[in-house]
C-alpha cells in the first residue's frame, strides 16, 4: 500500500504576541520529522510551493530569524514524498501600545496646526475624525476642548507646554 504522512507541524520557538518597544527576538523553527526543511516568510504571503515539494517562495530555514519589528512569521516544513505540514503563523506586534506622540492627533509624525484642525473637526463629529490616545495634550486622561487650548499654547510656543512624549 502506497501513502503520504504528514510532515509533523513546526514549531516556533516564541509565540506571537505583543511585546514592549525595542524588544528583539530570536526565533527558531523545529520540526519533528527527520530530515525535514522549514520556509518561512516574513511579509504576510503565505510561502508557495508545489504537490511536488517545490518551495516556489519562502526562505529556507537555516538559523535563528532575528525580529525586532512588527513582523507577521508563515511557516511550514517539508520532506520528502510526505504531504507538507499545515502552514502556521506568528504575529508579533512590536512596540505598537506606545507608537502615538501626544499631540500627533493624525498620526503623520509631525506635530502642528494640522493636528490642532485635527482636534477642531473631531469635536465637531467630522467622519474620518477619531478619538486617539495623542489627543489627551494636557495629561488628564481625557480628551476635551482643554486639549484644544493646551495644542494652541504648544503652537505658539508658550512656554511650559510640552508634547511629543510617547502615549
Ligand atoms: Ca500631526
Ligand atoms: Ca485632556
Amino acid at each position: 500500500m502506497r501513502y503520504a504522512d504528514d510532515v509533523a507541524d513546526p514549531v516556533a520557538s516564541v509565540s506571537g504576541g505583543t511585546y514592549s518597544d525595542g524588544t528583539i527576538l530570536t526565533v527558531t523553527l523545529s520540526c519533528a520529522t527527520p530530515g525535514s526543511e522549514i520556509y518561512y516568510t516574513t511579509d504576510g504571503t503565505a510561502p508557495v510551493y508545489r504537490e511536488t515539494g517545490e518551495v516556489l517562495s519562502g526562505t529556507l530555514y537555516t538559523e535563528p530569524i532575528i525580529i525586532t519589528k512588527s513582523t507577521e512569521l508563515l511557516y511550514v516544513a517539508f520532506a520528502g514524498g510526505m504531504n507538507p505540514s499545515d502552514i502556521w503563523y506568528e504575529e508579533y506586534i512590536i512596540g505598537e501600545d506606545n507608537r502615538y506622540a501626544r499631540g500627533d492627533c493624525n498620526g503623520d509624525g509631525d506635530i502642528n496646526a494640522s493636528d490642532l484642525t485635527y482636534l477642531k473637526l473631531y469635536f465637531v463629529g467630522r467622519d474620518g475624525y477619531y478619538k486617539n490616545a495623542a489627543m489627551d495634550c494636557n495629561r488628564d486622561n481625557r480628551i476635551d476642548i482643554a486639549d484644544m487650548s493646551y495644542m494652541k499654547r504648544y503652537l505658539v510656543r508658550k512656554p511650559g507646554f510640552v508634547l511629543g512624549d510617547t502615549v
